[in-house]
């Protein structure tokens, strides 16, 4: 009896998928389950031999050695001769062999933190080599060639060369000191402060690979909105032991520097620019900084913007600001990402505008290590806002874009979103600045105005979840943040693919069908919540939900009946020369396009246009006939997304089909929550009923008014 009951539990352990929790992200190195291919794998790679003692090449060493034993299901060894169908890694100063192969050119194109994966040959003997210029090179390429076998693509005549079109690819936490996280839905930060310098956790590690094997270089650990403690020695210590962790992986450790730190910590009366004693205190903070951690990224600075300090508290400007901080940290090698995201008191003008106002007329008057990060569109991460028009604006000073990874207006933890083609949309939108063909990605890699520096960040929407981004499908955004900041022309679907078979597995039904859910996920979500243009009409403060009708918060253009405008007459910001013309702020050509109501894409339509109710849509319907039809189609497609991932149940283990079948269900109730909120709201100005043949609101406008979230995770 005891023996079958033994082996009966051996059995089951065989057929039963392992349960994931996501911990492991797309880095899970499951053997390949495709014999031929697996055979094919095994041919190609007999032996490593990979040169260099490095920090760097003994984590990219452990990284390869560990992903084939998963992917391959056994050890390759480690020798120090080349025979047929070694794999040879390394970089022109580590490895004869790899001075000897015939890659030398490929390995001039692949600069500074590119790679060459190539099959070639060296005396006769077939090989293939994972070559770099540089040590964090080799790491990258370690991790492509581990992707190829994740996704299980041919490897028996490679030649691909690599290298990133934007240099600074990073992360922006907006972790504060107590581990609550401003706009974060996973738990709480990863930074465990209090612990640090002493307890090193094993996710910062975890972390370092999974940023490495995307390409990003780059972290700024603390919020924008930002405390002066980080800053002072014991702090300091903490982030040195985090950036010695992240040093191996080619990851660069960044603060955000808070405009009135020389008040807060260092004693001063004033944080004015051009005090002498203000400008010596930082460039001390940045010695100090320096001793401490050698390679310091730099600073990131929200100034003057929703009511952090800066320069123009003391009748200065951005560029005063900036520039001090950039000389301070100059001579160690330090850059300023200094934000563009501000929107000022006083000023009652359009808040569209105002970034543009106050930066535009400084193009050119920053130092030569400034950049200027701006937020993909010109308010604030709305679910679709067209680019900011600074993109278009400042030839003379390195723009850097800022886009937003964590969902805060995007249904938070709970919807899945697929942010790649948001992503797209920006990068692709053509500024039309030096004629057509003038994308905002040439703008910011640099190649429109051969800026100095370039970069991209993401704000982060990681935490301290299990599987770090709340919702599993979270870290495909992460993910795609990384790779389009190292490869921005890669395609949504492209990417969706790779993070599909590294995350799930390589089924074929799996991965289409997937895939076609992820890539619709971005438009339903948009038609449920701001279809045809409408923004900023979340809840207050948590901005959990909807809540179009509100009206009363402090200041004018925190309100979402500022941004909707809703009458009996129509919805709409009048953006063009007849309201605030913020259209003049594009260049001639997107003027016309977007300026004439009967050409104005549908998807900007109110981001631009006061529009009547009446008016007739490109589809025939009219405009209240299209946003009822808008947001009926983003829940049906909600609710085709559940019936797709039903369907998918066999190809997932049960806890993450568990995880993603109960957040489908959340957001199918929260599309709905949307949809019945805003058509009922907007219907007390249109007064048109919703056609019978939709399912009508079940709730009442005051009911969903009523509701209130005191507790929402993430507020500021
Ligand atoms: O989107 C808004 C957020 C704030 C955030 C601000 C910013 C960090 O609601 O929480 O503050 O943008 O980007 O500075």
């Amino acid at each position: 009896m005891k023996k079958y009951f033994l082996f009966y539990l051996l059995f089951s352990a065989v057929l039963v998928a392992k349960a994931e929790n996501g911990y492991e992200l797309w880095l899970r190195y499951q053997k390949v389950n495709n014999a031929p291919l697996l055979q094919s794998y095994n041919s190609i790679i007999s032996s490593i031999n990979f040169a260099g003692a490095s920090a760097t090449t003994t984590v990219a060493k452990e990284e390869l050695i560990k992903g084939l034993k998963g992917l391959l299901g056994k050890n390759i060894p480690v020798t120090n001769s080349i025979t047929a169908n070694t794999l040879v890694v390394g970089t022109p100063a580590t490895s004869a062999t790899i001075r000897s192969l015939p890659i030398q050119s490929q390995l001039k194109s692949a600069g500074d933190e590119g790679f060459v994966v190539m099959t070639t040959s060296t005396g006769g003997k077939k090989v293939t080599t994972i070559a770099a210029n540089t040590d964090v090179g080799v790491l990258y390429g370690v991790f492509h060639f581990l992707r190829l076998l994740q996704t299980q693509q041919p490897i028996s005549n490679l030649s691909f060369v690599s290298a990133p079109k934007i240099k600074v690819r990073m992360l922006n936490h907006w972790d504060n000191l107590n581990r609550h996280v401003e706009r974060g839905y996973a738990g709480s930060s990863i930074w465990d402060w209090h612990r640090l310098p002493g307890y090193i956790d094993q996710r910062y590690i975890d972390y370092a690979r999974a940023n490495a094997s995307i390409g990003i270089n780059g972290t700024v650990l603390t919020n924008v909105n930002a405390n002066a403690v980080v800053l002072t020695a014991p702090y300091l210590e903490k982030v040195a032991a985090l950036a010695n962790v992240f040093r191996p992986y080619g990851i660069k450790v960044y603060l955000t520097a808070r405009f009135s730190a020389p008040i807060e910590i260092g004693k001063l009366k004033t944080a004015d620019p051009h005090d002498p004693q203000v400008q010596q205190w930082w460039k001390d903070k940045a010695t100090e900084i320096y001793q401490y951690i050698p390679d310091f990224g730099g600073f990131l600075v929200k100034a003057n913007s929703e009511g952090q300090p800066g320069p123009q508290n003391y009748g200065r400007n951005h560029d005063d600001g900036a520039n001090m901080l950039a000389d301070a940290v100059k001579p160690h090698g330090g850059i300023v990402m200094w934000r563009a995201f501000v929107y000022s008191h006083e000023t009652p003008e359009d808040r569209f505008k105002q970034a543009y106002n106050e930066f535009k007329p400084l193009d050119g008057k920053f130092r030569d290590n400034v950049l200027i990060q701006v937020k993909n569109g010109p308010i604030d991460f709305q679910p679709r806002e067209p680019f900011s028009p600074l993109f278009g604006a400042m030839p003379k000073t390195p723009l850097m874009m800022e886009f937003q990874v964590t969902q805060e207006y995007l249904g938070q933890a709970t919807h899945l979103v697929y942010e790649a083609p948001m992503f797209k949309e920006v990068l692709d939108a053509d500024t039309y600045q030096k004629g057509k063909g003038s994308q905002v990605a040439k703008v910011i890699d640099g190649s429109l105005h051969n800026y100095n520096h370039t970069g991209m960040a993401g704000v982060a929407n990681i935490g301290s979840d299990i599987n770090w981004t709340g919702h599993l499908f979270g870290q495909a955004n992460w993910y795609c943040m990384g790779r389009l900041a190292w490869d921005h022309t890669l395609s949504s679907e492209k990417m969706a693919d790779e993070w599909l078979k590294q995350t799930f597995n390589n089924n074929h039904n799996f991965i289409q069908s997937a895939k076609k859910m992820m890539m619709g996920s971005y438009e339903a979500m948009v038609n449920y919540m701001t279809p045809l243009g409408l923004h900023h009409i979340m809840g207050t403060g948590h901005h959990y939900g909807p809540a179009p009708w509100v009206d009363n918060v402090g200041r004018d253009d925190w309100n979402p009946i500022y941004y909707h405008k809703a009458d009996e007459k129509g919805i709409g910001f009048d953006r063009t020369a007849t309201g605030s013309n913020a259209l003049a702020q594009y260049a001639p050509e997107l003027q016309k396009l977007y300026g004439n109501i009967n050409t104005c894409p549908d998807e900007y339509l109110l981001w631009f246009h006061k529009v009547s109710w009446d008016h007739k849509m490109k589809s025939g319907r009219t405009l209240w006939e299209e946003l009822v039809h808008r947001y009926y189609s983003g829940v049906d497609s909600v609710r085709s997304m559940q019936k797709t991932w039903a369907g998918l149940k066999p190809y997932v283990d049960k806890e993450r089909y568990d995880h993603v079948n109960m957040l489908l269900a959340v957001q199918e109730q929260e599309a709905v929550w949307w949809r019945n909120a805003c058509l009922l709201y907007f219907q007390t100005f249109s007064k048109k009923p919703i056609p019978a043949k939709y399912e009508q609101p079940d709730k009442t406008l005051e009911y969903y008014k009523n509701l209130k979230f005191p507790y929402a995770p993430g507020n500021g």
